[in-house]
């Protein structure tokens, strides 16, 4: 199994880390983190050894199903409510069910989840529950027009619901220009503007999109796009969006320089404007997270793949405290007391 960083290296900086595992006895990974009925509920990617070699295209995450958790209070017992969506109850689904989130409308749940169809083709699914925990009932097609991985369901104050999502290399974003199938997937030169998040707001039915799915545009500070090349500040994976004070904070993972980072718009379409980095590398390949408000602190829910020594496909979820500046800046976050 692949590990990134030597056996050593993983032993001290286990000692170092500033969170543990919310739960030992299954691996979680991608936890999108909400807020319901004033209870903390956890939706996270539920890892398995699957026994497949480490590659660019993540074959080795083979998903199966997905746990839901949940706690009353930050600390407090988490409890896995048990098997929430199986693939095997989703008709179009045929491999890898990958990051995913939940929103919640009018007293449903809706639970949305990447997953590769039988073709091999990233769709984004959805299933419905009356209750936060599920179970889900996937409907029976995915969402149409929908592509690629990680979606993130965000609810505006006046009551709409946007989704963003992508991912590029194993997500498959770098497949398509305009959400359209171009015929050798590649991503654009260096010097070339980065492949860009989608943002769509979703029908009044939050299980298909109200419109074809927009480009989030994330500039530099003079107001260019961000370049392919600058691998240390483009989108990779791992969607999120908050608002704080008033301004949408579009968040994501950098990939291969496995960082956490964040842009701020006055819109929630963007264009957004870097702003920093908010979590530092993890132990392990990936880093992936959600932030949410919760009994008046602002949370940073990220895994890593401490639990299994370095193994990367077989993360824990962590949490820690965020903390903003008086210029509404989040405050980066080492996730490691001493370096
Ligand atoms: O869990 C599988 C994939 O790994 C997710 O979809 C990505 O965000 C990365 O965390």
């Amino acid at each position: 199994m692949a590990k990134i960083i030597d056996v050593s290296k993983v032993e001290e900086l286990k000692q170092k880390a500033i969170s543990q595992p919310i739960v030992e006895h299954i691996y979680t990974a991608d936890p999108s983190a909400h807020v319901f009925n004033n209870r903390l509920y956890i939706y996270p990617s539920h890892d398995i050894a699957a026994d497949i070699d480490f590659n660019d295209n993540g074959d080795h995450f083979d998903m199966k199903d997905y746990h839901v958790l949940s706690m009353d209070e930050i600390n407090g017992e988490v409890i896995d409510h048990g098997v929430a969506l199986d693939i095997k109850d989703v008709p179009w689904a045929g491999r890898q069910m990958w990051a995913p989130d939940a929103a919640h409308k009018d007293g449903k749940f809706y639970f949305y989840f990447p997953a590769k169809d039988k073709n091999d083709i990233f769709r984004i699914g959805v299933a419905v529950s009356n209750n936060p925990e599920g179970p889900f009932k996937a409907e029976p097609h995915p969402m149409l027009h929908s592509h690629s991985i990680d979606p993130a369901v965000f609810e505006d104050q006046n009551g709409k619901y946007f989704m963003y999502f992508g991912g590029i290399w194993g997500g498959q974003l770098q497949r398509y220009r305009d959400n359209k199938a171009i015929e050798v997937g590649q991503e654009p030169q260096n010097h070339e503007p980065a492949l860009s998040a989608k943002v769509a707001l979703m029908h009044d039915n939050m299980l298909e999109f109200a419109e074809e799915p927009r480009d989030l545009l994330i500039l530099d500070e003079n107001g260019d796009p961000i370049k392919a090349g600058d691998h240390d500040r483009r989108f990779f994976e791992a969607a999120w969006m908050h608002k704080y004070n008033g301004k949408y904070y579009f968040s994501y993972s950098t990939g291969n320089t496995h960082k956490l980072c964040y842009a701020v718009s006055d819109n929630p379409y963007g264009p957004f404007t870097y702003k920093g980095i908010i979590l530092m590398p993890v132990i392990g390949w990936t880093t992936h997270h959600s932030i949410v408000e919760f009994k008046n602190k602002w949370h940073l829910f990220y895994h890593d793949s401490s639990l299994s020594d370095g193994v990367t496909h077989l993360r824990s979820v962590k949490f820690t405290e965020i903390e903003y500046d008086e210029n509404g800046d989040i405050k980066t976050i080492d996730p490691f007391l001493i370096r």
